[in-house]
């Protein structure tokens, strides 16, 4: 029999978590940018940023793709390793949710591959990309439900105010 995993949403900053695995909400150029990209090269140190261009030299040249995931080192966060996924920026005329959801599934797709029991995500795609929070915390709640594979035995959401904590513990809730 399986265990379901634990999902709880914590207050804070992702860089702080201790986890097996960080997620990463980068860009397609996997080569850095602001809000939750930018604070976790900061505090990882530059071995990350070293095995994302490896990983653009060797994998992706054109980029990783909108609702793919990729691991490297963790660096000097409290991790074993972080994963790299490119959200879908929102749009008003287009749905683009299957690959929010992608971006969650494939996260933990690759975080179970490397043995991980403990994954943290933001709030994906829900800052600079601009996914309204509600729907952003409902997609990924309902995702990491259906999805998360063993050995995850914890599944957490790292959000930085009260709005998104409360968008998040709505979802779980539901
Ligand atoms: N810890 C936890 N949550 C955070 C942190 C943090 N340190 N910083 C921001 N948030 P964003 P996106 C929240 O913008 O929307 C980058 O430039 C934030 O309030 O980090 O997927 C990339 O390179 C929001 O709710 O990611 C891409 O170009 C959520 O985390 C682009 O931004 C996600 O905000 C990706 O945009």
């Amino acid at each position: 029999m399986t265990t379901r995993p634990t999902i709880i949403v914590v207050r804070g900053d992702i860089t702080d978590q201790h986890a097996d695995v960080l997620v990463n909400a980068a860009n397609s150029s996997l080569l850095g940018g602001g809000g939750v990209d930018g604070a976790i090269h900061r505090r990882g140190g530059p071995e990350i940023l070293a095995a994302c261009r490896d990983l653009r030299a060797s994998h992706y040249g054109k980029g990783l793709r909108t609702g793919q995931a990729v691991a490297t080192t963790a660096g000097r966060l409290h991790a074993e390793h972080v994963v790299h996924t490119v959200g879908p920026v929102w749009s008003g005329t287009e749905d683009r949710s299957a690959l929010l959801a992608s971006c969650y599934r494939e996260s933990l797709r690759v975080s179970s591959e490397l043995g991980a029991r403990t994954v943290v995500f933001p709030a994906i795609s829900t800052g600079i990309y601009g996914w309204p929070l509600g729907d952003g915390a409902r997609i990924a709640v309902c995702t990491v439900r259906e999805a998360a594979l063993p050995p995850i035995t914890e599944v957490r959401f790292v959000v930085f105010d009260e709005e998104a904590y409360a968008c998040f513990d709505d979802a779980l809730t539901a």
